[in-house]
């Protein structure tokens, strides 16, 4: 039987992209990876803003297999926990883990973006930067890219589209798989603003935390760059009551709103009014698909499958566990139809789960973490963690520290989450917690992992 041939093409060097053509050009596979923007590493990287995402075990783990973890860790900042601003009252960290060894990482997208591109390039990836995915024809297996001036003409063996969530390449398999493409828009959206650094150099808040500042039904955050600043994120709805994009529209309207609801913000924040009027605001929502593959003519991860809402800070995460996953499915199976519908079936219930974990995490974030009954439930998952290490793991720990299946994930916090409740009913402390019964619900339930 003839060797199959190892030849992959790639749409979009972003995350996704730069970290699959690293996992296959390691693999011996030919990889041409076609991006719509310049080479970051020559003009900047597009947006100029500095714009950071928290890394977990799961991003990590496959930054690991790429041999890409040091460069990146390099330039990290440890996030150790949630730090809480309440409307009234003393800020204070509530962590993520059990010590510095469960933490998250802030890092910033274009250099990380940078450290792929370069590691795929010198295992022999091919990289062409400038080429826009315009028209796939799948019968004579040729993609057309537009570049500077004219159309570039590409015949390809297999396509994977890593182009994010307004995939080109989910647009050209529609005709010829049942996509049943939906999206979900959330009705908030977000804006960006920055902390610059304080007049010694340093960090104007705690460096090592992801800073929530919840308020209801909207929320600020805040996560720290190795250049000592921050960038905050304002999440509120687009329309309706007060506060929301409709209402909150110039900077006058954005400084009234902080002077408000992020007073301990508000002096931190010194270009607030530009920066409200000068950033775009974004949108957010969920994206569905029935299908991720086309036989085994083209296949898309990441974003362009299964975009997310980010209260998780999962997407990245996901997107960097499904380049590991379909390598080792490409190292399981000489067919590539076969390998992309077993790619298919086992990651798409995990996308699903973490697609709406995602959603419930919005309202834990921005309405619950500052609510005396939540922190009585997070005590308990600490103290049935602490009898119970093997079975019982806080729902915010299996997300962020393991890799176990986002599915798996989904089913253990629901039970975990009744377990917490029916013990901490009418409780406003651990004293009077049942704890055989408690036990005994964990033991019953919660399979040893
Ligand atoms: P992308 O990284 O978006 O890459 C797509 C690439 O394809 C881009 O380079 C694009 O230019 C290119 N492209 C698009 N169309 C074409 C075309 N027609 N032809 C050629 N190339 C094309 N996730 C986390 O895990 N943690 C976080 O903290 C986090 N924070 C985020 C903060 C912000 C502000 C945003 C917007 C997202 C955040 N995410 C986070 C989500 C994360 O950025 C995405 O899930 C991740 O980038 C998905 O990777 P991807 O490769 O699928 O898509
Ligand atoms: N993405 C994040 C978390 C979870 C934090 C926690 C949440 C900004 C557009 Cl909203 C958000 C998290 O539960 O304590 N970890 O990482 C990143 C988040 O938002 C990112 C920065 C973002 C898209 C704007």
């Amino acid at each position: 039987m003839a060797a199959k041939p190892k030849q992959i093409t790639i749409v979009g060097a972003g995350l996704a992209g730069g970290l699959l053509a690293t996992l296959l050009a390691q693999r011996g596979w030919s990889v041409d990876v076609f991006e719509r923007r310049g080479d970051p590493r020559m003009h900047g990287y597009a947006g100029g803003r500095s714009i950071n995402l928290a890394l977990a075990e799961r991003g990590l783990h496959a930054l690991r297999q790429a041999g890409a973890d040091a460069e990146v860790l390099k330039r990290a900042v440890m996030m150790r926990g949630r730090f809480v601003h309440p409307l009234h009252g003393t800020p204070s960290l509530q962590r993520y883990g059990r010590d510095d060894s469960e933490v998250i990482w802030s890092i910033d997208r274009g250099e990380l973006n940078i450290s792929l591109l370069d590691a795929a390039e010198s295992l022999g990836a091919r990289l062409h930067f400038d080429r826009r995915l315009d028209h796939v024809d799948f019968d004579a297996r040729i993609a057309t890219f537009k570049g500077d001036a004219a159309d570039h003409a590409h015949p390809f063996n297999t396509l994977i589209g890593a182009d994010g969530a307004g995939s080109s390449l989910r647009g050209q398999m529609a005709p010829h798989v049942a996509l049943n493409e939906r999206s979900e828009w959330l009705d908030h959206g977000y804006k960006e603003l920055e902390i610059p650094p304080a007049s010694d150099g340093g960090f104007r808040i705690e460096a090592n935390a992801l800073h929530i500042w919840p308020r209801g039904h909207y929320m600020c955050i805040a996560l720290p760059n190795d250049e000592r600043t921050f960038t905050v994120t304002l999440f509120m709805p687009h329309d309706g009551d007060y506060p929301s994009f409709t209402q909150v529209q110039t900077g006058e309207d954005a400084q009234a709103l902080f002077e408000r609801d992020f007073a301990d913000a508000l002096p931190l924040i010194p270009e607030l009014r530009e920066d409200f009027e000068a950033n775009p605001t974004g949108i957010l929502g969920t994206l569905y698909l029935d299908r991720w593959h086309l036989d085994n003519r083209a296949l898309l991860i990441g974003d362009a499958a299964h975009a997310m809402v980010p209260f998780h800070g999962q997407g990245m995460n996901c997107a960097f566990e499904d380049c590991a996953a379909l390598a080792d499915m490409l190292d399981a199976y000489d067919d590539l139809t076969e390998a992309f519908a077993a790619f298919e079936a086992l990651r798409k219930p995990d996308a699903e789960a973490i697609q709406q974990m995602a959603l419930e995490n919005y309202i834990e974030m921005r309405d619950k973490v500052d609510d005396a009954q939540f922190l009585l439930q997070h005590e308990l998952e600490l103290a049935l963690q602490a009898r119970h290490p093997d079975r019982f793991i806080p729902h915010y720990s299996m997300v962020s520290f393991m890799r176990i299946r986002y599915s798996l994930v989904l089913q253990r916090s629901e039970i975990q989450r009744h377990i917490l409740e029916n013990a901490t009913h009418g409780l406003d402390s651990l004293d009077g917690v049942d704890w055989a019964a408690a036990d005994a619900a964990v033991i019953e339930q919660l399979e040893p992992l």
